[in-house]
């Protein structure tokens, strides 16, 4: 009777934490206080990590993405909605800067298949 019990709250604490994973990547995941600019740090690895970004409109964003692996597809990242093209070296913070206004801004690879995007609100 007791292992049910143990299993029992094991298992409501697992969805919990499986929960709030899900909704964070939902929502997007906030700016770093920094006192400046909204500033992010993006991972590029196989996706975006995160891919979902949530910033204050009419305020600067800086977004720093840090490529730590050699996959031409992530080379450059895209921001198309801004003309904004960067290469990426790989193990080097490249960072993306501009002021947003509210909407959201998709930013990608050359060929689209790693997505990612900014909600500003
Ligand atoms: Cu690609």
């Amino acid at each position: 009777m007791q292992i049910i019990g143990v299993i029992l709250i094991l298992l409501i604490i697992g969805l919990f934490a499986a929960w709030l994973y899900w909704t964070k990547k939902q929502t997007g995941v906030s700016a770093k206080e920094t006192g400046g600019a909204q500033e992010f740090d993006i991972k590029v690895k196989g996706v975006y990590s995160p891919s979902v970004i949530k910033a204050k409109a009419g305020q600067p964003v800086r977004i720093n993405f840090l490529r730590e692996e050699d996959t031409e597809c992530s080379r450059f990242v895209v921001f198309d909605a801004l003309n904004i093209r960067k290469d990426l070296p790989r193990g080097q913070a490249v960072a993306v800067e501009f002021t947003p206004q509210k909407g959201e801004y998709k930013f990608t690879c050359d060929m689209g298949m790693y997505q990612g995007r900014l909600v500003v609100k």
